[in-house]
């Protein structure tokens, strides 16, 4: 199970620490392809060295080879909104996470589109049981 995580870094880094905690739980699901998102130095060096082009074929690249697109949309990121519209054109499942009672609002384009499942959490907690709800119907057969 190759999992695409998404959140936001030239947006602003404000929820990385959250991101890295996602990324842990969905560790326990599958392979995790973005795994530096919860990084702030390993973004910083490899922006470094990376051109613009190399990340986004990589980063396109690795949505084709994933089973399903998990994404962090509190805070809003052009990146992120366009690796949901292209993960929505190759079919592939989406769940979007949305920080309750945080100053940010959603994009009507993702809350409103149907080919996402927008959740809403509050805490850590709360994404557990998410995640459950979502491997269990697209990944039933997880070891
Ligand atoms: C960091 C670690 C390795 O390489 C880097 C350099 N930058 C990026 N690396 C990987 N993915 C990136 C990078 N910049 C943007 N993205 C992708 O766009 C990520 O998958 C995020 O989900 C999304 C963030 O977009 P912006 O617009 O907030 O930067």
């Amino acid at each position: 199970m190759n999992i695409y995580f998404c959140g936001s870094i030239r947006g602003g880094r404000n929820l990385a620490a959250t991101y890295e905690k996602m990324i842990e739980m969905l560790k326990s699901y599958g392979k995790v392809l973005t795994e530096h998102l919860g990084s702030d130095e390993e973004i910083e060096s490899n922006d470094r060295v990376l051109t613009d082009k190399e990340i986004h074929d990589r980063d396109l690249q690795w949505i084709v080879e994933s089973d399903l697109l998990v994404a962090e949309v509190t805070v809003p990121s052009l990146g992120v909104g366009y690796e949901i519209g292209r993960a929505i054109e190759m079919g592939k499942p989406i769940l979007c996470l949305f920080k309750q009672d945080s100053k940010y609002t959603t994009s009507a384009m993702i809350a409103g589109c149907d080919s996402v499942e927008m959740r809403y959490y509050q805490s850590l907690e709360d994404v557990k049981g998410i995640f459950e709800t979502f491997f269990s119907l697209h990944a039933p057969h997880r070891t």
